[in-house]
């Protein structure tokens, strides 16, 4: 069959220019079955849905979207249906919420694939071309005799050697600036690529939205992971990787052994990142210094808030604000650039606990400092405990984009204007009052060359913002 993934225009994010790695993944097992494959990332075509499905006599579209992507990804599946294809969605809006997009109001939907799809996909196509009922499609959400059908779950993938690499030949790489210019980009003209050692998360942080790998961690060989990397650096020619792994440094031993075997290989030529961040309570000083080793240029840390309790009790982070500081000093003594991620607004903050935060910020230092505002994803314990006690405000799932600077709920003793003004603050505080952070921004070429995003950026965050302040606000 010929199908063609697909990732809709994105409305919301514009700096997302990174590959899309779920569709690959899927790309490289229908590709290993025999069907011929496509990859269309909207961020990233010179041309319309259209004229490619043309071309290339696609009869499938497979769309992939994130929450605040969904309403995107309808869109393109209307377009797929006007140009007569079968339309199927998934990712990880579609599995925590796969009814919504199959029922009557979504008619431009065919099918609906629920979570890891490498499996289920393989199964779709053998059933859409008469090769296996529809009813044996694991994880599928479809329509018959216009009733709903909802089939067995697909379940994790118990063994991820056991699935081919990413297609990662299929992406028009050099249309790709970095892996974001916000926070992980190094170059952003690089050849960047993103891989994921492991799958899956342990740890239960309230607003963690993990709906597609789940809790189990499940690694990739470390012999697995070089063979990528490998092919990658020499073949692909990366000039910059990303690890996307929800925890890439879970066992200690095999993060280290996978430094050890990229230096052996002599693989650590091409600098690398960690995307998602890394989990500061499984570090140590050695992990660093093979990190640096191994080509690591720069380190991310889930830090989220400088208040022990709204770490602990709400976050339910599982780390201290000692460990947090332990992770920086290694990091930065092994000569790593840092990256820190912070939340502003989760339930129960107060302008005496968003302070503590900003304040734990400028005294970590990263060299990245990246504020965000809390969002209740669907399926999260927040979303759970908001819309038992709070209201949220977001009336589209546009709304749950970090780029759009609107508070996203308010709950009793909570005072979502003061949120906004904190996070706004904790940016012109961070980058804008300190001289070094102003000369640090003003002598990088980027400053200059895109001066257009930068006064925007500047309007966003340094522009104080007209706002009646409830509390001590530091
Ligand atoms: C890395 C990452 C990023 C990076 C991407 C960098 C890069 N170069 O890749 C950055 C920082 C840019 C980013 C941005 C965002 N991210 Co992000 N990100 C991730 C992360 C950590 C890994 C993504 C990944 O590589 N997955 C690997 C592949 C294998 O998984 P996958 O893409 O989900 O694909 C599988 C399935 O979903 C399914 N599938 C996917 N597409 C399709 C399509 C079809 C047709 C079918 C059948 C199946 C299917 O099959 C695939 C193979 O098993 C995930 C967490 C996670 N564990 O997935 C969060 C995650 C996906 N991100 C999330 C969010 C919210 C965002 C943002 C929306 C943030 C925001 N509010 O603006 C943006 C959206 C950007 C965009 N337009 O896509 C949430 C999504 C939650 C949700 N409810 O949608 C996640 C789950 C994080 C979390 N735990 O909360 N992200
Ligand atoms: S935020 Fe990170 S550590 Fe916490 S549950 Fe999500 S993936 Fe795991």
């Amino acid at each position: 069959m010929k199908v063609l993934l697909a990732s809709p225009e994105s409305e919301v994010w514009t700096s997302r220019k990174h590959i899309p790695l779920g569709l690959g993944y899927l790309a490289a097992v229908l590709r290993e079955n025999g069907h011929q494959v496509g990859i269309f990332d909207s961020a990233i075509e010179d041309e319309p849905l259209e004229t490619v499905v043309r071309r290339g006599g696609y009869e499938l579209l497979g769309i992939s979207a994130v929450t605040p992507l969904i309403v995107d990804a309808w869109n393109m599946a209307k377009e797929g249906k006007r140009l007569g294809m079968t339309t199927l969605l998934g990712g990880p809006h579609l599995t925590l919420m796969p009814e919504e997009s199959i029922g009557p109001e979504h008619l431009e939907v065919d099918y609906v694939i629920q979570g890891e799809a490498e499996q289920s996909i393989i199964e779709f196509v053998d059933a859409l071309e008469g090769r296996r009922p529809m009813e044996t499609v694991h994880g599928l959400y479809w329509r018959k005799n216009g009733e709903m059908q909802v089939n067995a779950p697909a379940g994790l993938i118990p063994n991820l050697d056991a699935i081919p690499y990413p297609a990662h030949d299929l992406y028009k790489i050099t249309r790709y600036t970095n892996l974001n210019p916000l926070t992980d980009g190094l170059d952003t003209k690089a050849r960047a690529y993103t891989i994921m050692t492991s799958r899956g998360c342990p740890y239960k942080c309230t607003y963690c939205s993990k709906p597609i790998t789940g809790d189990t961690w499940r690694p990739r060989s470390v012999a697995n992971v070089i063979g990528e990397w490998r092919w990658l650096v020499k073949d692909l020619k990366a000039t910059e990787i990303g690890l996307t792994d929800d925890i890439w440094n879970l066992k200690l031993d095999r993060a280290k052994e996978i430094c050890r075997a990229l230096v052996a290989e002599g693989l650590n030529t091409v600098p690398w990142t960690t995307v998602h961040g890394m989990k500061v309570n499984h570090t140590d000083p050695e992990l660093f210094k093979l990190m640096k080793a191994a080509g690591c240029r720069r380190v991310g840390f889930g830090v989220e808030s400088g208040d022990p309790t709204i770490l602990r009790n709400v976050i339910k982070k599982s780390q201290s604000l000692d460990m947090v500081r332990n992770a920086f000093k290694w990091a930065k003594d092994a000569g790593l650039q840092t990256m820190g991620f912070f939340i502003y607004g989760m339930p129960q903050e107060t302008a005496e606990t968003m302070e503590k935060t900003t304040r734990f910020a400028l005294e970590l230092d990263p060299d990245h400092a990246h504020f965000m505002l809390a969002t209740p994803y669907p399926g999260t314990e927040m979303y759970d405990v908001i819309k038992q006690y709070g209201n949220i405000f977001a009336n589209e799932w546009a709304d749950y984009a970090i780029q759009s600077d609107k508070a996203r709920f308010t709950m009793p003793d909570y005072d979502p204007d003061l949120v906004v003004h904190k996070w706004k603050e904790a940016y012109r505080r961070f980058y804008l009052y300190r001289p070094k952070r102003v000369w640090e921004k003003v002598s990088k070429k980027s400053f200059w060359t895109d001066l257009p995003g930068t006064v925007a950026n500047a309007m966003r965050f340094f522009v104080p913002e007209k706002v009646k302040v409830v509390g001590k606000a530091g």
